[in-house]
């Protein structure tokens, strides 16, 4: 959080991919699909070991789940990882790179089938196209669990769109930070559910890029997308980055 040159830009959004390395990159998800894990809600599922999910139960369940996931990530992307680090490095400005105990970036992939309509207003008239956001919005903190012990000088946080529904997708933003949350002794998803949200829409291959402590949530249709129809995959690279002695580590 300390030092982070994305915490006073909030979110800052980067060219990463072009189109046809997003679709070779979905060509190959869609191809391990044997090995994608299903979670609880309809359609959602991850490909990769995620410290927020797989790491539910403690630190030693995540590294077990990054030590089955990261062969089969590593010979299946090997391109994208090593794009991925000279990317970040170019961004950052310092040293990155990723260790081997920890999950490499992974994929978000939900499949949503259709039929979709703008949610009601909230309890402040509030629209939101996604009338559920605000129940899924949070703070990376997962750090927590996948390097309890390490002294933290930054964080951050990253999402490559390489796939969207045909209504878009997106984040949705909230400005609302996780320290004035502590501060304030108010959950984030407290907030979100009394306050209006700015979106960023994404776009194929360009990375979004936040230091993980300003509330946000994924948005799955976006405003003004015209579609209600909303099918599709939506499939993102997810990862996240802690410094130390002013060197970037990513992991999942
Ligand atoms: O998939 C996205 O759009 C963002 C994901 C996200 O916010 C997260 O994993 O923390």
């Amino acid at each position: 959080m300390l030092n982070d040159p994305l915490s006073s830009a909030h979110v800052v959004a980067s060219d990463f991919l072009d189109a046809g390395e997003c679709a070779e990159t979905v060509r190959r998800v869609n191809g391990l699909r044997g090995r994608w894990t299903k979670h609880s809600h309809n359609g959602f599922f991850t490909l990769g070991a995620a410290s927020y999910l797989d790491g539910a139960e403690s630190p030693d369940s995540y590294l077990a789940a990054a030590a089955e996931t990261n062969p089969l990530l590593s010979a299946a992307f090997s391109d994208l990882y090593s794009g991925l680090l000279g990317f970040l490095e170019h961004v950052l400005d310092e040293p990155v790179s990723y260790d081997e105990r920890l999950a490499l970036p992974g994929f978000h992939i939900f499949q949503i089938s259709g039929n979709r309509s703008a949610g009601p207003p909230n309890t402040k008239g509030i629209e939101s196209f996604d009338s559920t956001a605000a129940k899924r919005a949070h703070f990376d903190l997962q750090f927590l669990k996948a390097v309890p012990d390490w002294t933290l000088e930054a964080t951050l946080s990253f999402t490559v769109p390489l796939a969207q529904p045909s209504g878009g997708a997106g984040l949705a933003v909230w400005p609302f930070r996780y320290e004035e949350a502590v501060r304030q002794n108010l959950s984030g998803q407290r907030f979100a559910a009394q306050n209006a949200y700015e979106q960023v829409s994404y776009e194929l291959g360009r990375m979004v890029l936040h230091d993980g402590f300003i509330l946000h949530a994924i948005l799955r249709g976006i405003v003004h997308s015209g579609d209600l129809a909303h099918k599709g995959q939506r499939i993102t690279l997810q990862g996240h980055g802690i410094r130390t002695n002013g060197r970037w580590t990513i992991y999942w």
